[in-house]
């Protein structure tokens, strides 16, 4: 039987806007600085991944062994942190993705709820900057997430606070471990990208300029 969509949950880096690259300039940044081979390649698998397991994976590109205190290690995430809010200021509301304020109004028209299940400790700076603080019915705050993704705690809490089921939820997300969290949570996942990255989304689409309501029923139909 086919579920009627409940809820669409939307990842916001690289989703809703486009900070994967604010993302992916601070952390070129910090691995200039310790001469580390740092590509726009390599950034792909620290999409959707918290800042500290983003400092692991590049500190990973080091070919001898490295070895940071604790603190050296928060001073690093922190000073990456801080060129990234430096970005962001620049955010403006036209610098939502094609396709989403459009997408937000299908929605809402057809009762269909929507929250953020974003990993970002900035995902509010975000969202102020693109003026679009009332255009969702839940903002999970990252800072009570436990688990990052790929664990599907910030899309299972984003269900609880819409107060919708699981399986009634479609998820959209521009990582890998992003897809991997929204089919954990047994959702029905769309991708943003290129398909052969995403072999377990339930949908690819390239752009969000594609991404309307016809194409997230479609999604939870193919599921089905
Ligand atoms: P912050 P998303 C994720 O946001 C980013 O994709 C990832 O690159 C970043 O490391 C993570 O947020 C944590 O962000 O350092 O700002 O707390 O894609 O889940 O919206
Ligand atoms: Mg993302």
């Amino acid at each position: 039987m086919v579920q009627l969509v409940k809820a669409v949950i939307f990842d916001l880096d690289g989703v809703i806007t486009d900070t994967a690259e604010h993302h992916y300039l601070a952390w070129k940044a910090i691995g200039d600085e310790l001469g580390l081979p740092f590509t726009r390649e390599f950034n792909e698998k620290l999409k959707g991944v918290s800042r500290m397991e983003s400092l692991r994976l590049l500190l990973s590109l080091s070919k001898e062994p490295l070895s940071f205190t604790d603190e050296e290690l928060d001073n690093l995430a922190t000073r990456k942190n801080e060129i990234y809010k430096q970005l962001i200021l620049e955010i403006k509301p036209e610098d939502v993705l094609p396709g989403i304020p459009e997408l937000l109004v299908e929605l809402k028209q057809n009762g269909i709820k929507t929250a953020i299940a974003s990993a970002s400790k900035n995902a509010f700076t975000v969202i102020d900057n693109l003026q679009m603080n009332d255009q969702f019915d839940v903002i999970v705050d990252a800072a009570t997430i436990v688990n990052s993704k790929p664990d599907p705690e910030v899309f299972l809490r984003a269900a609880e606070l819409l107060e919708v089921d699981p399986i009634d939820c479609v998820g959209v997300e521009d990582a890998v471990a992003g897809v991997e969290a929204i089919k954990s949570a047994h959702m029905v996942a769309i991708a943003i990208g290129p398909a052969e990255a995403f072999p377990h989304a339930d949908l690819v689409l390239s752009s969000t300029k594609s991404l309307d309501l016809q194409q997230v029923i479609h999604a939870q139909k193919l599921k089905a």
